[in-house]
């Protein structure tokens, strides 16, 4: 049995997230999250903010990611960074090709999904929180 790292059960807004969240803040700035779902994994990178996203199901369905900042928030300035494995279960993930540049410290939602095509509804959809 794996024990899984505590920054993975960011996913609630509760007083225990937000206590974690505390935690994630006064550590280094170096960290790194990862959310899986079936069928996909996402990673987001921190340092430089980084998004990757990896197909892990041969499945007809893609494997796509998302980090949006501001969380927890319906702020209008709300951004968004997208990512799409479109080639298959293969071992080639996808990574944003760029920094996407957050502010240091802004919590972010890294979500992670699959759907069937570009036009599909996402399907086994899984949302963390982390730190940029
Ligand atoms: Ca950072
Ligand atoms: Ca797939
Ligand atoms: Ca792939």
């Amino acid at each position: 049995m794996t024990r899984r790292p505590r920054k993975f059960l960011l996913s609630a807004g509760t007083a225990v997230g937000i206590g974690a969240l505390a935690l994630l803040t006064a550590s280094p700035a170096w960290a790194d999250a990862s959310v899986s779902t079936v069928g996909a994994r996402a990673e987001f990178l921190d340092y430089g903010e980084h998004l990757r996203v990896c197909d892990t199901a041969t499945d007809s369905r893609r494997a796509l990611a998302r980090v949006k900042w501001p969380a927890r928030t319906s702020d209008p300035n709300i951004q968004i960074a997208y990512a799409e494995d479109v080639d298959g279960n293969n071992g080639n993930c996808f990574e944003v090709p760029y920094d996407i540049d957050i502010p240091e410290g802004m919590e972010v939602e890294v979500s992670v999904w699959i759907q069937n095509g570009p036009d599909g509804d996402p399907e086994n959809w899984r949302t963390i929180y982390t730190v940029a």
